[in-house]
């Protein structure tokens, strides 16, 4: 039986599911993939991995391929009972789709156009649909929670960090938001994120 892979581009979202992994210490193979060539760093074609192409996809000891963060984060969370994510009733295991389904087709996507680049008066409009959904953010975690779903770290946690922390490469501050700058660096202070950035050659030098 072969090892799990992560399929991954280094700080997009697939980082998620590498700090799931090393919360849980699960061992796991890392293939770096370039998502615009669509090439594997081992030279093979990803779209016969992912035929659509993108990150994360994680790679299951007997072969198979899971795709999706919504997938593939609760999946993670499963491996080891208890942790990293809640499962222990059926509105635990539902808040955490909630956050997993905001994350991605809400905070995830709002935060697409600016890979782009976008300019004038599509960067408004992409900042005006951001802005809505970051201030809710703010508003959902100033009720003194320290995680996203609440005491506890979850996998949860270890996408909101990956996408909130976008922002710094589009100029978008959270100095304004202090519910968020202080989660951002709660999170970003967790061993598993930190070996995670290191990992993917993301860590500033001190
Ligand atoms: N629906 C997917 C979207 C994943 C996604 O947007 N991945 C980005 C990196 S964060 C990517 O690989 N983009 C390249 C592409 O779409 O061609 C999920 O939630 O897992």
């Amino acid at each position: 039986m072969s090892i799990m892979k992560l399929y991954y581009a280094p700080g997009a979202c697939s980082m998620a599911s590498r700090i799931s992994l090393y919360e849980i210490g699960q061992d796991a193979e890392f293939v770096k993939t370039d998502i615009r060539a669509k090439r594997t760093e081992d030279g093979r074609d990803f779209r016969e991995i992912n035929p659509l192409g993108y990150v994360p996809a994680l790679e299951l000891d007997g072969g198979e391929i899971l795709t999706e963060n919504g997938a593939i984060l609760p999946y993670i969370a499963g491996l080891k009972p208890g942790a990293p994510g809640p499962q222990s009733n059926p509105l635990a295991e539902a808040r955490l789709h909630q956050a997993l389904g905001f994350l991605s087709s809400e905070l995830h996507k709002a935060f697409g156009p600016f890979f782009g680049n976008p300019q004038g008066d599509a960067r408004d409009a992409a900042m005006t649909r951001l802005n809505l959904r970051l201030d809710y953010v703010e508003r959902y975690l100033g009720d003194g929670r320290e995680h996203w779903l609440g005491d506890r770290f979850s996998v949860a946690d270890a996408y909101a960090f990956v996408i909130l922390k976008w922002a710094n490469h589009f100029g978008i501050s959270y100095s304004a938001r202090p519910n968020i700058a202080r989660y951002v660096e709660r999170i970003g202070g967790r061993d598993s994120v930190r070996k995670a950035l290191a990992d993917e050659g993301l860590l500033q030098p001190a």
